[in-house]
């Protein structure tokens, strides 16, 4: 994050060399990622305020920005061009779209080598952290679905995986045990219950890869980060707008998309929440979930796919508690924290949040399989 009022000067500078017209009047963090920066700026566009969205990519996370950008520009064409063609009203608001440069290039470069872009900024919209009622998770599992349905047919060249075995469990586990042996941090004693569950649960934790590499579900286009604060909610009438963040939009599977939305719209707290509630996870969120996701998805998705789709969220929980366990062993170098025990925290939650999939786990399997016949 920016520090001082320097780092606000060169965000300044840096985003007068997109392609805005207007003149600027200032700029501001916005967000809660945890890996880029966002900001969002106004211009006075001859008596007109405008806002637009600017992130300095975490170039330690995307070591390629160019080629994340790539992938966004190809995909934001694509449904972009789906969406005019299908004479949809509001199309601008239905993705993300990226303003170049002056100079034509899609990021700017600033002078601590930090790459800059800029987006639109889509306006009367919101995302939340926690789901509030069963129709805005109805919305939400439908807008994943239909996102990849519109990236099925994006064609060649395959998108670029700007991060490499992104959603490998068994890759993610290889850098767990080496952040256990290394104890940098010297973390691993007060984590012992974190590190039992982390084992006893490698196995099953191996699914979704498995399937995917023995074929017996098909590798799609997907985005990868459906967490539900990266989906925009039209302040009009609570409906999904369109999916954002796209980062991380590359091959994949499916299930690590509706599993990510399970993870954070059937979870009923937020991500790093300490206080727990008995039960944390939401059953009727999670059909109601499923019932928006297949909306769209049923004529696409394999019998393969459906078969593991209860598994999905529990899956992709599992490489969260995972991965945040991991960052907080090597010393929270990956994600952003704003407490010493953030990592840890969110760790924990994911746990939690497991246990109490686990608790209700027939009836949840059960009602998936309901769904999907
Ligand atoms: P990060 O990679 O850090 O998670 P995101 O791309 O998710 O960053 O953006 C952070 C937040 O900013 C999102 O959760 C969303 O609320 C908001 N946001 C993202 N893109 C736009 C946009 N184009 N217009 C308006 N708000 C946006
Ligand atoms: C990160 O960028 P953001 O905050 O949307 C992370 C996701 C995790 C998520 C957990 C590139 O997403 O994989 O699911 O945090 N993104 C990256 O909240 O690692
Ligand atoms: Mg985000």
């Amino acid at each position: 994050m920016l520090k001082s009022m320097t780092d606000f000067s060169t965000a300044a500078g840096v985003v007068q060399q997109f392609a805005i017209y207007g003149e600027f009047r200032d700029i501001t963090p916005y967000g809660g990622g945890h890996i880029n920066d966002t900001f969002m700026s106004r211009w006075d566009q001859a008596g007109t305020v405008l806002r637009y969205l600017h992130q300095r990519i975490n170039h330690h996370v995307f070591v390629h920005p160019d080629r994340v950008m790539e992938n966004i520009r190809r995909v934001t064409a694509h449904i972009r061009e789906k969406l005019r063609a299908a004479g949809e009203t509001g199309w601008i608001r239905r993705t993300l779209t990226v303003i170049p440069a002056r100079d034509g290039s899609l990021l700017v470069r600033d002078t601590d080598g930090f790459y800059w872009r800029t987006y639109l900024f889509i306006e009367h919209a919101h995302t939340t952290d926690v789901a509030s009622s069963a129709d805005e998770v109805l919305f939400l599992g439908s807008s994943v679905g239909y996102f990849q349905k519109q990236l099925a047919d994006l064609g060649q060249p395959r998108l670029y995986d700007t991060i490499p075995d992104f959603h490998n469990m068994e890759k993610r586990y290889e850098k767990f045990y080496g952040a256990v042996s290394a104890d940098v941090r010297g973390r691993v004693k007060e984590t012992g219950a974190e590190i039992a569950f982390m084992k006893e649960n490698e196995q099953r934790g191996g699914i979704l890869v498995r399937a995917l590499r023995d074929g017996r579900i098909p590798e799609r286009i997907c985005h990868n980060d459906t967490k539900m604060n990266n989906i925009m909610i039209d302040d009009a009438d609570c409906r999904a707008l369109c999916v954002v963040d796209l980062d991380t939009v590359m091959p994949g599977t499916s299930l690590f998309d509706v599993g990510d939305l399970i993870r954070t719209a059937a979870n009923r707290v937020e991500e790093d929440e300490r206080n727990l509630p008995d039960p944390q996870f939401d059953i009727d969120f999670f059909e109601v979930l499923l019932k928006g996701y297949l909306s769209e998805a049923r004529d696409f998705l394999t019998s393969g796919e459906k078969a593991l789709i209860a598994e999905s969220g529990r899956n992709i929980t599992h490489i969260m508690a995972l991965r945040f366990l991991t960052d907080y062993l090597e010393g929270d170098h990956y994600y952003h924290t704003s407490r010493p025990d953030h990592n840890l925290d969110r760790c924990r939650n994911q746990i939690g949040l497991i246990r109490s999939m686990d608790s209700q786990w027939e009836e949840a399997a059960g009602r998936a399989e309901k769904l999907c016949r």
